[in-house]
């Protein structure tokens, strides 16, 4: 039997890793140290031919679109930003998951009241993409995180953010408003790797895929 060359899985330490080690283990993968706690970047696998890289979340697809790794997990957030180059995305995996959303404070007013709303963000395409459909000219600040506090300091009257209990909003004073995506994690895998390591890419995605079905049910 010939076996395909090893594959290497970018994946976020994290929400992402945790999530994640059900769905390795039913493919039988099971890293060998913890990335919480070691400083190592590439983890072994019981795995023969398995690698994880334990990176930043936003430089998953970046990885795999370069073929740095063969296979990637990352959130859809992360995956619209990036615009998906040079990716496939097979499979949802269902983890990981919030909603991108428009929030402000109560009463934000509209847009004809107040003249251009300003809207901070760290997912531009995707804020850029909601309020053009809907026919709404906004200014788009970039931030890099913490977007709850623009509205506090008056740096922007709404932030687009992934919200999942609501906790992080209501904390700062703040209240969702539109729903625009729900979100979940994705499995991405580098398209010269879906040819040539087509034998184990295929045998990771069908497990992935059936680890999945089983915990949806
Ligand atoms: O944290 P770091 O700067 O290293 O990177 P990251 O934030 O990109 O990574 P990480 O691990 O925090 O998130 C990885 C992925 O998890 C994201 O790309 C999303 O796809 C997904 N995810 C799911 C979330 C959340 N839920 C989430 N709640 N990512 C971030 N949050 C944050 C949100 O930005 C807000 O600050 O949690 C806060 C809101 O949570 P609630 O429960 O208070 O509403
Ligand atoms: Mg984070």
């Amino acid at each position: 039997m010939k076996f395909d060359a090893p594959i290497t899985i970018a994946l976020s330490k994290g929400r992402i890793f945790e999530q994640s080690l059900p769905l390795l283990a039913h493919a039988g993968i099971e890293p060998s140290d913890d990335p919480e706690t070691s400083r190592k970047l590439i983890l072994d696998t019981n795995h023969q031919q398995v690698k994880l890289v334990i990176i930043r979340a936003t430089d998953v697809p970046t990885y795999v679109q370069y073929g740095a790794a063969d296979m990637g997990i990352a959130g859809k957030d992360v995956l619209m930003e990036h615009g998906g180059e040079g990716l496939y995305e097979p499979l949802d995996l269902q983890i990981a998951r919030c909603r991108l959303m428009t929030a402000g404070y109560p009463n934000t007013g509209a847009a004809e009241a107040k003249g251009r709303l300003r809207v901070a963000t760290k997912y531009v395409k995707s804020a850029q993409r909601f309020f053009a459909a809907k026919g709404e000219q906004v200014e788009i600040i970039k931030l890099y995180g913490s977007m709850e506090l623009a509205p506090i300091v008056g740096l922007a009257d709404l932030i687009v953010d992934l919200v999942e209990s609501g906790n992080t909003l209501k904390a700062n004073g703040l209240v969702p408003i539109e729903h625009i995506t729900d979100i979940s994690s994705r499995l991405v895998v580098n398209k010269a790797s879906w040819k040539m390591k087509h034998v184990l890419v295929t045998q990771l995605i069908d497990a992935f895929r059936e680890a999945v079905n089983q915990s949806t049910g």
